[in-house]
C-alpha cells in the first residue's frame, strides 16, 4: 500500500495551454476519473494528487505528484501567477484541431519560466485530441509539434534537458500515463543536477 511507503520526492507540476485544449480532461484521465466529455470552465485552479514510482538508472523514486490545472482564460492571469510558484515542471498543451492554441504555446512557456521562481524548468510539449484527427479536416500534423520541440530543445539544452513532444488523447488515454512518467524522469534529473551544483 502506498500509504505506508516512503515518498522520496514531492513534485508540483502545472498543466498549461489555452482554454479548452484538454487540461482538466488530461488530469482527470490520469487520476482515473475518466473522460466526462462535459465542458466545465476551470475557475482559478484545481489540483489532484497521485503517488507514482518512477524508474531511474539507480533506484526507483516514489514521487508524490501534485498536478495543478490552471484556468486558461487570460482574465485569470493574476490568479495563475501565484500557482506557478514552486512548479518543477509542466505539460504545455495545445489542441491539434486548433492552430491558435499551438501559436500561443510560447506565451505559456514564458509565463511558466517567469513565475515559477526557478527559471528554465523541464516541460513536455503535448499535442492533445489526436483522436479527432480522422474526424476534423486540416488538423496539425505530428511534424508540427516535433519540429517545434526540436527548436525548444535548442533553448533548453544548455540547462541540461531537451523538450519531448508527445501526442495525447485525454479521451482514449493515449500517452497520458507516458507523459507524466517522462516528465517525472526529466524532473528527477533536473533536481539532482541542481542539488549537485549546490554542493
Ligand atoms: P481545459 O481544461 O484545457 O479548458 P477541458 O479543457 O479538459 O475542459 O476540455 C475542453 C473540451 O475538449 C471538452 O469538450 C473536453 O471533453 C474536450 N476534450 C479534452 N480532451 C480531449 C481529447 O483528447 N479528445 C477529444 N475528442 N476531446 C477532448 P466539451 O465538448 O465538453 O466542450
Ligand atoms: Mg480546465
Amino acid at each position: 500500500m502506498y500509504e505506508k511507503e516512503q515518498v522520496d520526492m514531492l513534485v508540483k507540476v502545472v498543466l498549461l495551454g489555452d482554454g479548452a485544449v484538454g487540461k482538466t480532461s488530461l488530469r482527470k484521465r490520469w487520476i482515473g476519473e475518466g473522460f466526462t466529455g462535459q465542458y466545465l470552465m476551470t475557475i482559478g485552479a484545481d489540483f489532484s494528487v497521485k503517488i507514482i514510482k518512477i524508474k531511474t538508472n539507480k533506484n526507483p523514486i516514489t514521487c508524490k505528484y501534485q498536478v495543478w490545472d490552471l484556468a486558461g482564460q487570460v482574465r485569470f492571469q493574476v490568479v495563475r501567477e501565484g500557482y506557478y510558484k514552486g512548479a518543477l515542471g509542466a505539460i504545455v498543451m495545445y489542441d491539434v484541431t486548433n492552430t491558435d492554441s499551438f501559436q500561443d504555446i510560447p506565451n505559456w512557456i514564458n509565463e511558466l519560466w517567469k513565475n515559477n521562481g526557478r527559471g528554465v524548468t523541464p516541460f513536455i510539449l503535448a499535442g492533445n485530441k489526436i483522436d479527432l484527427r480522422n474526424q476534423v479536416p486540416r488538423t496539425l500534423r505530428p511534424e508540427h509539434g516535433q519540429s517545434y520541440a526540436v527548436q525548444l530543445s535548442e533553448v533548453t539544452r544548455p540547462y541540461g534537458f531537451e523538450i519531448p513532444y508527445l501526442e495525447t488523447s485525454a479521451k482514449t488515454g493515449e500517452n497520458v500515463e507516458r507523459a507524466f512518467e517522462l516528465l517525472g524522469k526529466m524532473i528527477i534529473k533536473y533536481v539532482e543536477a541542481a542539488e549537485q551544483q549546490q554542493q
